[in-house]
């Protein structure tokens, strides 16, 4: 299936970050744990120039831990640090003050010596629907962005006083022009950063089932308690998940369109358990 989805308003906030981005000390670029190198948009890279970067790898909770130790040794750089968390707690983000204290030193030093008091500004990017406006919310104590559990819920970039003399932007989601990786896309829209309203989620489903077959087979088959079978294509699985749970529709018929909305969001919940689709090889 190819995926395609950027609406007008993400090319706005690409434009809107390009002259904001001399504005501010640094970025904070916020990846979705469960899929830290699908997260990273090649659009990026150009705008940010040498920005230093804090990475977070949010959603903690949801990914497997080990792949997110690995992920952060990946992501920490020179002129790079990473930090991984769980924004929905209340005190998470502090780690990010740190890193970026560590990371501005040199200038809150320069700072100092002159005497002068100026806000450290950094600007909030990644995909739709990975946690951005709450860790903001994370950083102040205070419900000052908008979030919900869907891509695209901020629309427009809005700077946000958190702690200390700390500012951050928040920026809408922003994906990019063309999906080159078919992989990469598929799991941008498992983890809902893609609106299922672009996507055949039946279709969808059937790609995830085979990944959850590759690896996660034991948690996936008990939590529909259903067997491996060696000869089952993803769509078998699908049958059996939606008679198991009784999904039909007038005249009997399978409702396939609901079974595959519910494994979504299973795995969406962390009801698949602790998942990462993006495999980060040690070392690399
Ligand atoms: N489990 C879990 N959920 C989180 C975490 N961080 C954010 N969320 C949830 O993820 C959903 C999206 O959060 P937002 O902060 O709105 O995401 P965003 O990146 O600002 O999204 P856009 O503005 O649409 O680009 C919300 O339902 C949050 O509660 C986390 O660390 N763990
Ligand atoms: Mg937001």
């Amino acid at each position: 299936m190819k995926i395609q989805w950027f609406p007008g308003h993400m090319t706005k906030a690409l434009r809107e970050m390009e002259q904001n981005i001399k504005l501010v000390d640094l970025v904070i670029y916020v990846l979705d744990a469960r899929a830290p190198f699908s997260c990273l948009n090649p659009q990026f890279s150009e705008i940010l120039g040498n920005k230093p970067i804090i990475f977070v790898l949010n959603k903690t909770d949801l990914a497997n831990d080990e792949q997110t130790a690995l992920w952060s040794r990946f992501f920490t750089r020179e002129n790079s640090l990473a930090v991984s968390l769980n924004s929905t707690l209340t005190n998470a983000s502090k780690t990010v003050i740190t890193a970026m204290e560590k990371l501005l030193a040199p200038k809150i030093e320069r700072n100092k010596n002159k005497g002068i008091t100026m806000p450290l500004r950094a600007m909030v990017i990644g995909v739709p629907n990975c946690g951005k406006s709450t860790l903001i919310n994370n950083l102040c104590g205070k419900y000052k962005a908008i979030t919900g559990d869907r891509p695209s819920v901020t629309r427009s970039t809005q700077w946000v006083k958190v702690a200390g003399n700390i500012e951050v932007l928040d920026t809408p989601g922003t994906l990019w022009s063309s999906f080159e990786d078919d992989e990469i896309a598929h799991n941008l829209a498992y983890i809902n950063s893609i609106k299922d309203d672009v996507l055949d989620v039946a279709e969808l489903s059937l790609d995830f089932i085979e990944k959850m077959l590759e690896i996660n087979r034991e948690p996936f088959l008990d939590r529909y308690n259903i067997t491996y079978n060696a000869d089952f294509r993803p769509v078998d699985y699908l049958s059996a998940i939606c008679e198991n749970r009784k999904f039909v529709i007038r005249g009997g018929e399978l409702d396939y369109e609901r079974g595959a909305r519910a494994i979504l969001d299973d795995f969406r919940k962390g009801r698949l358990g602790k998942i990462t689709l993006d495999d980060c090889i040690p070392n690399s």
